[in-house]
């Protein structure tokens, strides 16, 4: 099924570039929807620290990496070092304090993969979930937040592929698709592999941010403004990238062997990871290094089931930027 052979891009790609790029942009939220989400990060704020004088709440996900698209949930996460109590308890201490400060439809769901607090505001209307002690995924925000930062190709691609993963509904982990940030994941180690580079690999270098987590320290190159027109050299169109990015897992990526890791900015081996075979519910059908904890696989949530799905979908948007006489169209349409 690989087919090794590069196949010619078609002669009017670029003439597609600024349909997407407005696709891009009607996306995009407005500056009042960031104003709201930050209001709404100050109410709860002040709410909690009457009862947790120390705690902090820190906005992450797409809200803060930059890779949100208008009217999204927000995510946060409550930091506090109460070791008293446990997580549970937390949680539910914490559903009481908003419950009484009149947000809405206060849920704390404490046996979930990642426990959280989920709430509405019936004053800005936006809902929220509200996890604890998070702090990786603070950092892997960031993380992604920089990287956005270095080229803008990188947020027009991932929108426009967050954008057609909805759409195509393959961007649900609980029926065995991929998360948005795993999208994410892949447009940067995709801008990485350019040649001319469009993104640098930030882990390779010298480190100016570090941080500890959970005793594991994570260092990076974060001053992202020094590397202002790194990706210049390099002049593909938004539309030649994104007919690339699906060619790509379409028809070229290695499923068997390969694993893709940002960390490293290269493709690295199964073998070497000891993904080869499942192991519990992990099948490794599509391996995608989390940048952080590099013993996730993103794409563990995919089974043998999905993994077709999901390769149908890359061979039919490949298929719709190679041959279809309105793409930005047709690669939408509702599945
Ligand atoms: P949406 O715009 O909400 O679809 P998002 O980037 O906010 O995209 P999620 O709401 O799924 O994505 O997740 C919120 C954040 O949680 C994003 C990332 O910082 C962290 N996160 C999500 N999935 C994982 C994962 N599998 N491993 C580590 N961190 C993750
Ligand atoms: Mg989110």
């Amino acid at each position: 099924r690989i087919q090794r052979r590069v196949m010619p891009c078609r002669r009017d790609i670029d003439a597609f570039a600024p349909s997407f790029l407005a696709i891009f942009e009607s996306l995009v939220p407005a500056e009042e929807e960031k104003a709201k989400q930050r209001q709404l990060l100050l109410s709860l704020s002040k709410l909690i620290n009457k009862e947790w004088p120390n705690a902090q709440l820190y906005l992450y996900g797409s809200c803060a990496n930059s890779f949100g698209v208008s009217n999204s949930d927000i995510d946060v996460c409550l930091s506090i070092d109460d070791t008293e109590i446990s997580k549970a308890d937390i949680l539910l201490k914490l559903a009481d304090i908003l419950q009484s400060g009149n947000l809405q439809n206060v849920q704390a769901l404490t046996r979930a993969r990642v426990p959280i607090v989920k709430l509405m505001d019936p004053v800005t209307g936006i809902s929220c979930d509200i996890c604890i002690n998070n702090l990786l995924a603070v950092v892997n925000t960031k993380l992604l937040g920089d990287y956005a930062k270095i080229d803008a190709r990188l947020r027009q691609l991932a929108f426009i592929v967050k954008h057609w993963a909805r759409s195509r509904r393959v961007n649900e982990t609980y029926q065995g698709t991929l998360s948005s940030y795993a999208y994410v994941i892949m447009c940067i180690h995709f801008l990485q592999l350019r040649r001319p580079a469009i993104l640098p690999c930030l882990q390779a270098m010298e480190a100016t941010y570090v941080v500890t987590v959970n005793s594991t320290k994570y260092a990076y190159f974060d001053q992202v403004e020094k590397l202002n027109g790194f990706g210049g050299r390099n002049k593909e169109s938004i539309s030649r990238l994104l007919w690339a990015f699906f060619q790509y897992w379409a028809y070229h990526h290695d499923y068997t062997n390969d694993v893709i890791s940002v960390r490293m900015g290269s493709i690295i081996s199964k073998q070497a990871k000891d993904w080869t075979r499942r192991i519990g519910n992990d099948r490794h059908l599509i391996c995608i290094e989390d940048p952080l904890e590099i013993t996730h696989d993103l794409g563990r949530v995919v089974d043998k089931f999905s993994i077709k799905i999901l390769r149908e979908e890359f061979e039919r948007a490949a298929n719709i930027l190679q041959y279809d006489p309105k793409p930005t169209v047709t690669l939408f349409e509702p599945y």
